[in-house]
């Protein structure tokens, strides 16, 4: 198939199909557009905007601290970034149904392709801050929330996603089941059931009485060590990998700036972290070279060739060890006035031409080529001597 006629698949089919797949799937967190980019090179389909990751590379808490346009500023970079879908960790959907309403509109401009509501008050926080204080929200309330979002939607494959904090909050297994149940008629595209356990029995024991109603998601940051084939035998649909890019990115951050502080010095450090030229990859700078090529004229195209091949004899001593160019006048040289002549031109590229004493010739940063015959003064010939910087 041609690339023209490739059919691109929307960011929000993308995501329902992860929800909707027969297989398990995987998404993995990230905060802003480098990580989201990390997260589609290393294949993942799609990508959790968590709220604890984001808020925590603001320097805040996950406590409704950075407001929702905030977020979905950050959101913009990290779609922009990306060409897999994101599902965002939309808190409580930052106030009541009307707010839920303009974020879900916000969301679809961005080319975010779903959101995650849980049913706490407005402003909540993390579930594994004190998870048993924090209060659930009225299940109507919620379900209202749930539907003026669905009403809200411009894309018929924009997922909402219910997730339900009765674990967390430990209300129990029927809780957890009846308020799921009660967002899944309201219209919620999959159902997000959450757990603080080490063990994943209380999300195994859900997922046997939800019996696949509707998408399940879960998120095992506490239940890590439970392998991820007990999830594929229990139904879930899709796992998230919650926080592990910025604690990772944390970790060798912290290392990193201890190592510099403690060794007044990069050199231990410099073979331990990304390259310059990494980061220059992860921000495309390649295709905007492409595009600068094609698209901007740039002075600096100009090539500049300075003939100073010439000793220039009627200067007398004042060029018995230098040629007449690297004569200085007021602290700088003939040549040097003239590349900063050229440099305010906007011309970067020059050739000098050298031939006596061509190795006194020797300012920062200039391409040199020798005329060997500079005696003869024929200035055709020491032009020439430049044509292989032309090719
Ligand atoms: C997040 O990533 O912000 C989440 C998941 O909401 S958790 O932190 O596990 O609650
Ligand atoms: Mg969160």
């Amino acid at each position: 198939m041609s690339k023209n006629s490739q059919k691109v698949i929307s960011k929000c089919k993308q995501l329902r199909s992860l929800l909707e797949s027969n297989e398990l799937e995987f998404i993995l967190e990230a905060h802003n557009g480098i990580s989201a980019s990390i997260v589609e090179s290393a294949g993942f389909k799609g990508i959790w905007g968590s709220g604890l990751a984001m808020s925590a590379q603001f320097g805040v808490r996950d406590s409704n601290e950075a407001s929702w346009t905030q977020v979905v500023d950050m959101l913009e970079f990290m779609s922009d970034a990306t060409s897999i879908p994101i599902l965002l960790d939309g808190d409580t959907g930052y106030g009541n149904f009307n707010n839920m309403r303009r974020l879900v509109v916000k969301l679809e401009q961005r080319d975010i392709a779903g959101v995650c509501i849980e049913d706490k008050q407005f402003p909540k926080t993390n579930s594994f801050i004190d998870g048993n204080k924090q209060p659930l929200a009225d299940i109507d309330e919620f379900c209202g929330k749930i539907k003026a979002g669905k009403d809200s939607q411009t894309d018929d494959d924009f997922s909402i996603v219910a997730r339900v904090e009765a674990l967390i909050a430990g209300w129990g297994l029927t809780e957890a089941l009846k308020r799921a149940e009660a967002y899944r008629q309201a219209g919620a595209d999959g159902i997000l059931i959450h757990s603080k356990l080490s063990r994943p029995d209380e999300i195994l024991a859900f997922a046997k009485e939800w019996a696949g109603r509707s998408p399940l998601v879960i998120v095992p940051t506490k239940y890590y060590s439970t392998p991820t084939d007990a999830f594929r035998k229990a139904g879930v649909d899709l796992v998230i990998w919650a926080n592990h890019l910025i604690r990772s990115s944390v970790q060798e951050m912290e290392k990193t700036s201890k190592a510099i502080f403690d060794s007044e010095s990069l050199a231990d450090v410099e073979d331990k972290i990304a390259s310059v030229d990494h980061i220059f990859q992860l921000q495309g700078a390649e295709e905007l070279s492409q595009a600068q090529d094609k698209y901007l004229v740039q002075k600096s195209d100009i090539h500049a060739v300075i003939l100073a091949a010439s000793r220039g004899s009627e200067l007398r001593e004042l060029t018995h060890d230098k040629p007449k160019a690297m004569i200085s006048i007021g602290g700088k040289t003939l040549l040097g006035r003239l590349m900063e002549g050229l440099k305010r031109a906007g011309i970067n590229k020059s050739t000098v031409i050298a031939g006596y004493k061509a190795e006194a010739i020797d300012l920062l940063g200039i391409e040199k080529c020798i005329n060997e015959d500079y005696e003869k003064g024929d200035e055709l010939q020491t032009l020439i001597c430049a044509e292989a910087n032309f090719q």
